[in-house]
Formats: structure tokens, C-alpha cells, sequence
């Protein structure tokens, strides 16, 4: 297992001590109690620690509405618990807590605020940026989508043909298509039944081709979903589904039914031909991969209409307040990024995995892989400095039973220790009983399995040959999340306890959670390449992988430039 490394955990400890004027240092008594804390951790089983209390389960376990988490499988005591929290209270999470609902501009490399919040402040309380409160025109553009989306699911909106839309195809990428596509498969039961959802995103043609040759141009309706509406594999999407809707339509006056637009840059919409009335605006300070709900939303809000989306609002506002008001240590977003800061910075966890039990959740691991990744996978803290301890973790997962007949076999008895997100709901959608009964047995038993293990006696009661490889370590921490039902306000309060989570985790290291500098190399690069794919000269201006790979690939295309 990896050691910790020598400053580990001068993060924020460093940074208020030196904002108190204290000393500084890896020596600072929190660190210090946590490493030591680590230490004595380290020789405990959780097999022992729950055998020693009964109460584990009630001391470390909290629900919030209709969300319950179940943190007593971690490898902690209350003392570990009580000095994780000392922690957060040091990095001053709850100052920058309300800097984020404050409005100000945290995100300090772009000049912006970080108001997700608003879009789901269904309090209504004021918002205020730059002077300016949001509430307005947040509610206007709810209200707007809402208005449209009746149209559309009524069947009042009709093509160009007089036909009722069948299909909707959001075109973006990134921030723009994961949370709806995540959003619209997890509320896959409250969907309209006529109305069908499409994603499209990979600029491979391929992919484009696959949406669009089951649909009828008469029948579809575009939502061009982009913030800045410049992004180079949406707007080329976008295109081409203009260009293969106007094969058909023949007439450009004709788009005005088949494209909408979500982005902030009204400018850039209007040179595309879409009527700026069919417009959707959000703001500079919603983050593309926090923006599923402004009206990036669109597509979840046509899919399961105005009154579930609002529920699915009402669902993270929920989990806003907790977050907002609840004591540290019973705030269920600060224990989550705690616990991923205990076995990050102290067990040397590189990587954490979220296992859904919910077949409509097997997006949600690639979602919150960009939530968390593009937000806290940096190495500079907020003023810029290297940071010299390790932050944000690799998110990676899938569908947690299809998970057990592929990769759980290293949770199990691999040599890296891989803390685990478990999620569940109590309630399924469908009628199937026994297939829920056999789901929960094994979301309990790997989590259960993964805590106890399987001891050498316990093994060898049971088998004579291979003993060794048949032991169980156990002792791998694991959090169980169980929602009631996968409803609009269930999925709402489950992200925003991720986002809220992240929001901790990054206070914690002292970074900008909100930029994303580092996609910006490689978009560059490949402006620069792109001409070079078909130039007449050979390629020489790279390093020589690159211009090799650039002049084989011109050599051996037989295509030419569209
Ligand atoms: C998200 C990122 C990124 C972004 C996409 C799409 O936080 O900024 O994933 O969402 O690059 O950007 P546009 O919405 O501007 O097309």
C-alpha cells in the first residue's frame, strides 16, 4: 500500500495557520493526530471494530429525506471522525461554504461565481451576483422551458410538415451531454412514452450516423446544447444535422421548428440560424458540468415534463440546505469528502469507484468522473502554487452487479486498496421482486464481504485446497447509499451530494474546483494538426512519434478532406 507522503496534510491546515499568523507545517497537531490516527488505524480490522460495538452502525450513519448513508464500513473510529472534522473546520469549508451561496467569485481563474445553487434555489431567497440577484431570470428560464416543453409533449409544437415531434436529439459534449443523458436514462419510468430521447456527442461520424438514420427529419427536434456554442465537435454535429434535416426540409425557414439552442452566447446562436426566441440562456457562472440543471436540462425536462424536473430541482435544493446548515459532522457531503481526504492523503487510495445497484444508474460513474475529475484533478492550488500532496482521486465504476463478474476480484484481493461508493434503491420502478431481492443480496454482500473478509481458519473450515488464494483480507471500506425510490428528487439530492462533496474535497486541497485549464492543450494542438491531416509537404514540425503518425496516417488515408 502506498505510504503517505511527507507534507501530506498541509493542505488547508497550512493555509489557515498561515492566514492566523500560526506555524505552519506537516508538524501542525492535526496532521500530526492524523498521521497518527493512521497509524493506529492501520493495525485495526473493521471485523474488530464492529464486533466491539454494536452501535457502529447508528454512530456512523445518517439520512437525509429519503436518502440514507451508511458510512460504519470505513476504516475510522469517532476520534478519526472528530479529527477529519477538525479538518474541515481548519480548511474554513464553512466560510467558503457561504462564499459559493454568497456568490462570489471563487472561481478566481475565470472571474466567476459558482451558483448551481440558484438554478435550484426553489426558496426563492435571493441570489446575488455582481449586485444582481439570479432568482429573476433563473425562474423566467424555467418557466420558458417549462412553457415549451408542454408544447412539444402536448403535441401543440408541430414540424414542418405538421407532424408531432417523436424524437429529441440533444447535440453537445462534455458538461453539455452527460448530465442530461445520465439524468434522462435514471428517470427512464417517468418518461413521456412518445417521446424519445437521443444523445449525440462524439464527433466520430459514426456516431451521428447511428441517431440520425433511425429518425425522420418531420419528427425531430435539435436541442444544440452548448455554453459557448464554439465548441468544435458540437457545432460540427450541429451541422451535419442541419445539412441531413435540410436534405429533406429543403426550405432554411423550417429550422425554426427542428432547432433550439441552450448556450450563453446568443451572438454565435443567431449565425447558426436558430431564431434566438427558441433560445434557452444560462450564465457564465453555471459550469458546464454543473449545469444539468439550468436549461442544459432541456432534454430531461422534455423527457419527463416541467413538473418532474422541478422535482428533480427540489430534490438538490433539499440537499442545499442540508448541506448549507447541517453541523459538519452530520453533514453528509463534508463525511463523504472527508472520508475520500482520509483514504486519499492518508491510506494512499489513488482511486475511488462508484458502484451503482440500479440499472438506470449506470451512467451516473461516468458522470461524476467528469464531475469530480475536471474539478479536482489538478496540481496547482488556487493562487497557483504546486501543490505537494495528492488531489483529486481517479472516479471510476460501473453497474456494481455486472461489476462482480468482471473487476471486483482486485476490490477483493488486489493489492491496491479501492475505496467504494455502493448505491441502491429500497423501492424499484418495476414489478420484479425477485430480481430486486437478488440485487440487494449482492450490493449487502459485497459490502459486507469487502469489510469482514474471509480469515485463514474461517477458510480452511471451509476448503482444504488453495487455501491461500481462497482467504479474503477484507478490511476494504466501502460507503452503502440507499435511496428510497430512484425518483426526480431522490436523483436530485443524490448529485448534489456529490457536487457538494467535490465542492469540500477541493476547499480541502485549496484549489479552484471550477476551472479546467488542462483541456486546453490538446484542443489547441489539434487546431494545429487538423490542416496538417491533408497537407501537400510531409509533416516535420512535431516531435517524431507525432509527425510520423501524422504522415503515415496521409499516407495511407485514401480519403480527402471533407
Ligand atoms: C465542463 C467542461 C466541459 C464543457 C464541454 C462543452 O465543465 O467545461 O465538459 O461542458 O467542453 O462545452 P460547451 O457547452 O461550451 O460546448
Amino acid at each position: 500500500m502506498n505510504q503517505i507522503k511527507e507534507n501530506d496534510c498541509m493542505t488547508s491546515s497550512i493555509i489557515s495557520m498561515q492566514e492566523h499568523g500560526e506555524d505552519a507545517g506537516p508538524h501542525h497537531p492535526v496532521c500530526r493526530a492524523l498521521k497518527a490516527q493512521h497509524a493506529s488505524i492501520s493495525a485495526m480490522h473493521m471485523r474488530d471494530l464492529f464486533a466491539a460495538d454494536p452501535a457502529r452502525f447508528e454512530r456512523f450513519s445518517l439520512q437525509v429525506g429519503d436518502v440514507l448513508l451508511d458510512y460504519s464500513k470505513n476504516r475510522i473510529t469517532e476520534e478519526t471522525m472528530g479529527l477529519l472534522v477538525r479538518l474541515a473546520e481548519e480548511a474554513d469549508v464553512a466560510g467558503w461554504r457561504e462564499r459559493m451561496f454568497g456568490g462570489e467569485k471563487i472561481n478566481n481563474t475565470e472571474g466567476r461565481a459558482v451558483l448551481h445553487v440558484a438554478l435550484r434555489n426553489r426558496g426563492n431567497q435571493p441570489l446575488i451576483v455582481d449586485g444582481e440577484d439570479v432568482m429573476p431570470k433563473v425562474n423566467a428560464v424555467i418557466a420558458k422551458m417549462g412553457a415549451f416543453a408542454e408544447r412539444v409533449r402536448s403535441g401543440a409544437w408541430r414540424g414542418y410538415s405538421g407532424e408531432r415531434i417523436t424524437d429529441v436529439v440533444n447535440i453537445g459534449i462534455g458538461g453539455s451531454d452527460l448530465g442530461p443523458q445520465m439524468a434522462v436514462q435514471a428517470l427512464a419510468p417517468y418518461r413521456h412514452p412518445q417521446l424519445k430521447a437521443h444523445f449525440i456527442s462524439n464527433i466520430d461520424g459514426a456516431h451521428v450516423k447511428e441517431v440520425l438514420e433511425s429518425l425522420n427529419p418531420e419528427t425531430t427536434l435539435f436541442i444544440v446544447a452548448s455554453k459557448t456554442f464554439t465548441t468544435q465537435e458540437t457545432m460540427t454535429n450541429a451541422n451535419h444535422a442541419r445539412t441531413w434535416f435540410l436534405a429533406q426540409a429543403q426550405d432554411e425557414r423550417h429550422i425554426a421548428g427542428h432547432f433550439v439552442a441552450v448556450s450563453t452566447n446568443r451572438e454565435a446562436v443567431t449565425a447558426f440560424g436558430i431564431d434566438p426566441a427558441n433560445m434557452f440562456e444560462f450564465w457564465d457562472w453555471v459550469g458546464g458540468r454543473y449545469s444539468l440543471w439550468s436549461a442544459i436540462g432541456l432534454s430531461i425536462m422534455l423527457a419527463v415534463g416541467a413538473e418532474r424536473f422541478i422535482e428533480l430541482l427540489d430534490g438538490a435544493h433539499a440537499m442545499d440546505a442540508h448541506f448549507r446548515d447541517a453541523p459538519l459532522d452530520r453533514n453528509m457531503p463534508v463525511i463523504l469528502a472527508l472520508l475520500g481526504v482520509w483514504y486519499n492523503n492518508f491510506f494512499g487510495a489513488q482511486s475511488h469507484a462508484i458502484l451503482p445497484y440500479d440499472h438506470a444508474l449506470r451512467s451516473l460513474p461516468a458522470y461524476l468522473q467528469q464531475a469530480d475529475m475536471e474539478s479536482n484533478g489538478k496540481s496547482v492550488d488556487r493562487d497557483g502554487k504546486a501543490v505537494d500532496y495528492d488531489t483529486g482521486p481517479i472516479i471510476w465504476g460501473a453497474s456494481g452487479i455486472n461489476g462482480q463478474h468482471a473487476f471486483y476480484q482486485l476490490l477483493h484481493q488486489g493489492t491496491r486498496l479501492v475505496p467504494a461508493d455502493f448505491i441502491v434503491s429500497v423501492e424499484p420502478h418495476d414489478d420484479l421482486q425477485a430480481h430486486h431481492d437478488i440485487l440487494l443480496a449482492n450490493f449487502l454482500a459485497q459490502t459486507e464481504a469487502l469489510m469482514r473478509g474471509r480469515t485463514l481458519d474461517e477458510t480452511q473450515a471451509q476448503t482444504s485446497q488453495f487455501v491461500q488464494h481462497k482467504v479474503f483480507d477484507g478490511n476494504h471500506p466501502s460507503n452503502a447509499i440507499l435511496l428510497q425510490t430512484l425518483t426526480p428528487h431522490a436523483l436530485g439530492m443524490l448529485v448534489a451530494l456529490y457536487e457538494h462533496k467535490i465542492f469540500v474535497q477541493g476547499v480541502i486541497w485549496n484549489l479552484n474546483s471550477y476551472d479546467q485549464w488542462g483541456v486546453e492543450l490538446g484542443k489547441q494542438l489539434a487546431r494545429r494538426i487538423l490542416p496538417e491531416l491533408h497537407a501537400d509537404a510531409t509533416v516535420a514540425s512535431h516531435d517524431a512519434s507525432t509527425n510520423a503518425l501524422i504522415n503515415h496516417y496521409r499516407r495511407m488515408s485514401r480519403r480527402t478532406p471533407a
